[in-house]
């Protein structure tokens, strides 16, 4: 099976050139001179699609994303099957879960878990990282292998005490571990013992509505935890990398580290780009749809957000979608916002929202490719597989229409959630084609793809340590 995709401006996470995408069966076999011999004799008996007047980008990597997360008594409402759809909605062509271990159980059979839920029910490629609930001597000693098996990075949180939280000894020794086996340590990096007493002085006091969730969660304790965090992995030598970081005092830390040479790595997400603690005081009970750990923050920290983007202090963009429906399941919180589940939707709309920063001015056109696609990939042992259009790579492509004009709304999104966190907001630039490992699996409106198409991806070490 051969495709050509012709006409359009090939960006990749270095610059940006007119060409034609040769794909053959799963993989790009060349990019070509528009036009070029080369180009022509593919074509006969080739697929075409015009690119004209689009991007022609690698499919998007999402690093961070929880489909079917139980917490807080629920699940997450969407499955790997609607999840993976709805990625490929908005052009992302590779996720990467969370898998997690309970308190109790091996990494083994929380990976397994796992395994279960999203073989044969994705329609784009999926790998796994670990959330470790559990430090202990067996789950130390499982971390290396499962690294060698293509789980090569672990998520652990300074948050959520008696549920995911590991102290700073159990955070170090795991980070001890990670430097002997070559995995990258993900932290959530708030500080949950604090926020715990401040969630109980506010409970106390009769303070219930969604807003008082950020406000217990002050931004102080996300710089402090992640300050504490990157600190924990000097000394055990090892790598980090921080997870969701929304404000800028977290962020002066991770820059701090990185210019003295650490290997502190840190992501953000469009919620923090785009939404603000207004949001989450919204009237009402509306402020829980935007109810997510840490919190929104106020609009202040965006622009260094997006400055922390351009310079790399911030390398990647992924979505933690996690997606809990208003009626039945934020509505858990009516009474007491910290029974809330914290969490947005999000995984479809990651390129359009980031596209939004190149029509601003504030990231360039490769600098866009890079943070959603190629550094992801890198980060996360996929590259070059994923993350690039070269030859040899997966033909994982996206067509993206730089002029086409959208609005989000629940009413045609893809995500299996009743609302959406940008309700009504009108962007500019939207995917228009989409290939999954050859295949093409959006077009011209519709889904194209099916559930099991998506294959699980054994990955390799972070690239920026090799
Ligand atoms: N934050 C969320 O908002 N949801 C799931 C877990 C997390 O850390
Ligand atoms: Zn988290
Ligand atoms: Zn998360």
């Amino acid at each position: 099976m051969r495709i050509l995709i012709s006409g359009g401006t090939v960006v990749s996470a270095t610059g940006t050139q007119a060409a034609d995408v040769l794909v053959e069966d799963e993989r790009v076999l060349a990019l070509a001179q528009p036009g070029s011999e080369a180009a022509r004799r593919f074509s006969e008996g080739a697929r075409q699609i015009d690119a004209s007047g689009k991007f022609v980008v690698p499919g998007a990597v999402d690093v961070h994303t929880h489909m079917e997360l139980p917490f807080g008594g629920t699940h997450a409402s969407d499955s790997f099957e609607t999840g993976t759809q709805a990625a490929a909605w908005g052009g992302t062509t590779t996720i990467v879960d969370f898998a997690v271990q309970k308190k109790g159980q091996a990494l083994r059979e929380g990976l397994d878990a796992w395994h279960k839920r999203a073989e044969g029910n994705c329609a784009v490629d999926y790998g796994f990282h670990m959330i470790v609930s559990d430090v202990n001597d067996q789950s130390m000693k499982e971390m290396g292998a499962l690294v060698d098996e293509g789980v090569s990075s672990f998520k652990l949180f300074m948050a959520y005490p008696g549920v995911f939280y590991s102290t700073d000894g159990e955070i170090l020794r795991a980070m001890q571990e990670a430097r002997n086996s070559g995995a990258t340590i993900m932290m959530h990096a708030e500080n949950g013992i604090a926020i715990d007493l401040l969630v109980a002085q506010a409970l106390a006091r009769g303070e219930t509505t969604p807003r008082f969730h950020g406000l217990t969660r002050p931004d102080r304790l996300e710089a402090e935890a992640t300050a504490r965090a990157i600190a924990l992995a000097e000394v055990a030598g090892a790598p980090v990398y921080i997870v969701h970081l929304s404000t800028t005092g977290a962020l002066e830390a991770v820059g701090e580290a990185r210019a003295a040479g650490h290997n502190a790595f840190a992501e953000t997400c469009p919620q923090y780009l785009f939404l603000t603690s207004d949001d989450l005081a919204r009237p009402g009970f509306e402020g829980a749809k935007y109810v997510c750990s840490p919190p929104l923050r106020a609009k202040e920290h965006q622009a260094r957000l997006w400055r922390g983007l351009r310079n790399d202090d911030l390398s990647v963009v992924s979505t933690d979608h996690c997606p809990f429906c208003f009626k039945e399941q934020k509505e858990l919180g009516r009474e007491d916002f910290s029974k809330i589940p914290n969490g947005v939707p999000g995984v479809e709309h990651r390129l359009d929202l980031t596209y939004q920063g190149v029509l601003a001015g504030q990231l360039s056109l490769p600098r866009w490719v890079e943070v959603n696609s190629t550094t992801p990939a890198r980060m996360f042992g996929l590259y070059p597989k994923k993350g690039v259009l070269a030859p040899g790579s997966d033909a994982d492509v996206v067509v993206y229409d730089p002029t086409a004009r959208q609005t989000i709304s629940v009413m045609t999104h893809h995500m299996n959630v009743d609302y959406s966190a940008y309700e009504g907001m009108a962007l500019t630039g939207r995917v228009a084609t989409v290939l999954s490992r050859g295949r093409v699996i959006v077009e011209d409106g519709h889904f194209r793809g099916e559930k099991g198409h998506g294959r699980y991806l054994s990955r390799g070490k972070n690239g920026y340590l090799q």
